[in-house]
C-alpha cells in the first residue's frame, strides 16, 4: 500500500493538524500512523543534547528537572469539515458603563475557496442556553446586559455560536425553519472577565487577586505524562480541598482538557511555554552543558526560532480561555548574561502583540536576583522561584527568612510591580519526622512554607504564592534526586504530607461559606 507523509511538527505540547482529504476515499479504510520522537536538541524547546560514544551508543541529556517521557500523551482526533469552514475564533471581553453590561469583541476566520461570499452570524448563549445577544459579519461586538462575570472560584461560561451560512440561501436545517441554511458552525465557550496590572496589584475584574496554589506537572505513576480524565478530576479536587485558587502550567502547556476544566471551575492559570532549561548556570546541577547560555553552542538563533513558535502556538491555542491570566514565556532562563536582553526583548514583544489583553511574564531564577537580572523590567509581573532554606541556608530558616525578605523588598523597590512567588519549597520524604529543623522531614517542609508566608504577609508587592510542587514527580537520574523530586505537598500517588494540612489552613481561613 502506498503511503505518504502528510504532516510534520516540532514541539510536543501544542496541537497540529493535517488535511488528509486527498489521501483517503470516503467509505474505504486507511491507516493513519502518528510517530513521535522525544529527542531534544539545541533547536528544540525545551533544549537538550545527544551525545554518541565510540560504540554508537546515544545518550540524551537536558537541563530541566522532570522526566523526558516518550510516546503520545494526548488525544489524536480524526474529523471532517465542510470545504468552507470556521477555522479560528477570537473572543475578547470587557465591560461597559457601570460594569453590568459586557462587550464581547469577536473575530472569525472562515477558510476554504469562496469563503468570503458566505454570510457569517454569531449568537451568544448563556449557561442555560438562552440567547442573550447576536451579530452579523466576521467580526464585531455583542453586548450582554446584566452579565454574569467569570470569577476566580466561579467559572461562569457563555457560548459564542458561530454560523457560516449558505451563500445562496441554500436548504437544510435553517432553511426549513425559514432562514438560510447553516453551512458550518462552531461553538466557542468564553467567560467575561478582565485582567490588569496596576502598580503592585494584579486585578481580575478590577479587584485585587492573590494567587494561592502550585506549580504542577503532568505526571502520574504508570501513565507518566499521559492525559487521564480520572487523574485530572482527582488533582482538581485536591486543589479545591487545599484552597488553591490557581496553578502554573509548569513547565509546558497542559492538555486542553485541563484548560477547559479550569475555565468551568473558575481556577486561575499562569500558562507557560515549554521554554525551560535555557540556562548554562545549571550545568553543574545536571552534570553537563555549555559554559555560556547565549551563543552558537547553546541558546542560539535556532533556539530563538523554536521559542517564537512555542509562544505563537500557545497563544493561538489558549487565547479564549478565561482561566488564563498570564503568559509565562520561559522558566528560569539565564537573565544576567550579555545576550539575555537581546534574546528576550523580541519574545516579550511578540507575546504582547499576539495578545495585548493579558500580562506577560517569565519566571526568574534564584541566581539572577534584582542586582543581576537584566530583563524583568520587560515584563508586567515579577515571577520568582526561590529556595532560601533549601538549596541555600539549608536547615537555617532564620537566615533564610532575612535573606528572602531582603530580596523581595529589593525587587519591590526596583520595579514596583506585582510579585508572584512561582516556586518555593523543600524536598520532603513522606513519613520522615524530626523534632529538629531537619531538611527532608515533613515538619521542615511545613515550617519552611510557614516562614515564607510570614514574609509574604509583610511585603505589600506580593500578589501570590505557588508552592513547588503540587505532588512529587519523576525526574532524570542524578545525585540530587532520590526516586524523583520530592517537593510535593502530596506524594506522587496524591496522599497529603503534613504541609498539605498547613496550606489548607492558610488558604481556606478567609473563605466564607457559599
Ligand atoms: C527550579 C525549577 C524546577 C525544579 C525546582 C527544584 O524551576 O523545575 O524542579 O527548581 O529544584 O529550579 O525542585
Amino acid at each position: 500500500m502506498d503511503s505518504a507523509l502528510v504532516a510534520e511538527h516540532q514541539g510536543g505540547y501544542t496541537p497540529f493538524e493535517a488535511d488528509i482529504t486527498s489521501h483517503v476515499t470516503a467509505g474505504e479504510t486507511f491507516r493513519l500512523t502518528v510517530a513521535v520522537s522525544n529527542e531534544l536538541t539545541q533547536s528544540t524547546i525545551p533544549p537538550g543534547s545527544i551525545a554518541e560514544d565510540a560504540a554508537g551508543r546515544r545518550t540524551q541529556t537536558y537541563m530541566h528537572d522532570f522526566y523526558n517521557y516518550a510516546g503520545i500523551h494526548r488525544s489524536v482526533v480524526l474529523y471532517s469539515t465542510p470545504a468552507v469552514h470556521v477555522e479560528d475564533v477570537t473572543v475578547v471581553t470587557g465591560f461597559d458603563g457601570d460594569g453590568t453590561t459586557a462587550t464581547v469583541d469577536y473575530a472569525v476566520v472562515v477558510a476554504g475557496e469562496g469563503a468570503d461570499i458566505h454570510p457569517v452570524r454569531v449568537r451568544v448563549l448563556d449557561a442555560e442556553g438562552t440567547q442573550v445577544g447576536a451579530a452579523e459579519g466576521i467580526s464585531g461586538t455583542v453586548a450582554i446586559p446584566d452579565v454574569v462575570r467569570w470569577q476566580p472560584g466561579r467559572g461562569y461560561l457563555y457560548r459564542l455560536v458561530v454560523e457560516v451560512l449558505a451563500h445562496d440561501g441554500g436548504s437544510g436545517a435553517g432553511a426549513a425553519a425559514g432562514g438560510p441554511a447553516v453551512h458550518d458552525s462552531y461553538t466557542q465557550t468564553f467567560g467575561v472577565r478582565t485582567v490588569e496590572v496596576r502598580g503592585t496589584d494584579f486585578l481580575i475584574n478590577g479587584e485585587p487577586f492573590y494567587f494561592t496554589g502550585f506549580g504542577m506537572h503532568e505526571d502520574h505513576g504508570t501513565i507518566g505524562k499521559g492525559h487521564s480524565g480520572a487523574h485530572m478530576v482527582n488533582d482538581f479536587s485536591l486543589l479545591e480541598w487545599i484552597g488553591a485558587n490557581s496553578f502554573r502550567t509548569s513547565h509546558y502547556p497542559y492538555a486542553e482538557e485541563v484548560m477547559d476544566y479550569a475555565d468551568r471551575h473558575g481556577i486561575v492559570v499562569i500558562d507557560e511555554t515549554p521554554a525551560v532549561g535555557l540556562n548554562a548556570d545549571f550545568a553543574g546541577f545536571f552534570g553537563t552543558g555549555a559554559k555560556k547560555t547565549y551563543g552558537p553552542e547553546f541558546v542560539n538563533g535556532e533556539t530563538a526560532a523554536a521559542h517564537r513558535q512555542v509562544i505563537e502556538e500557545l497563544i493561538a491555542r489558549d487565547k479564549n480561555h478565561p482561566s488564563v491570566v498570564v503568559w509565562s514565556i520561559a522558566n528560569e532562563p539565564q537573565s544576567s548574561e550579555e545576550g539575555a536582553r537581546a534574546y528576550f526583548e523580541p519574545l516579550a514583544a511578540l507575546a504582547r502583540e499576539l495578545d495585548p489583553t493579558r500580562p506577560v511574564g517569565f519566571v526568574n531564577v534564584m541566581f539572577d536576583g534584582p542586582d543581576k537580572d537584566t530583563i524583568t523590567d520587560l515584563f508586567d509581573v515579577i515571577m520568582l522561584n526561590r529556595y532560601y532554606g533549601w538549596y541555600v541556608n539549608t536547615g537555617d530558616l532564620a537566615a533564610a527568612e532575612a535573606a528572602l525578605e531582603a530580596e523581595l523588598r529589593a525587587w519591590e523597590a526596583k520595579l514596583g510591580k506585582p510579585i508572584i512567588m512561582t516556586e518555593y519549597g523543600a524536598d520532603t520524604l513522606a513519613g520522615f519526622h524530626s523534632l529538629y529543623e531537619a531538611p527532608w522531614s515533613e515538619e521542615y517542609q511545613a515550617d519552611l512554607l510557614q516562614m515564607y508566608h510570614r514574609v509574604f504577609d509583610r511585603v505589600d508587592a506580593m500578589a501570590g504564592e505557588h508552592v513547588w510542587n503540587f505532588a512529587d514527580f519523576a525526574t532524570s537520574n542524578g545525585i540530587m534526586r532520590v526516586d524523583g523530586n520530592k517537593k510535593g505537598a502530596f506524594t506522587r500517588d496524591r496522599r497529603p504530607k503534613a504541609a498539605a494540612f498547613a496550606l489548607r489552613r492558610r488558604w481556606t481561613q478567609n473563605k466564607t461559606a457559599s
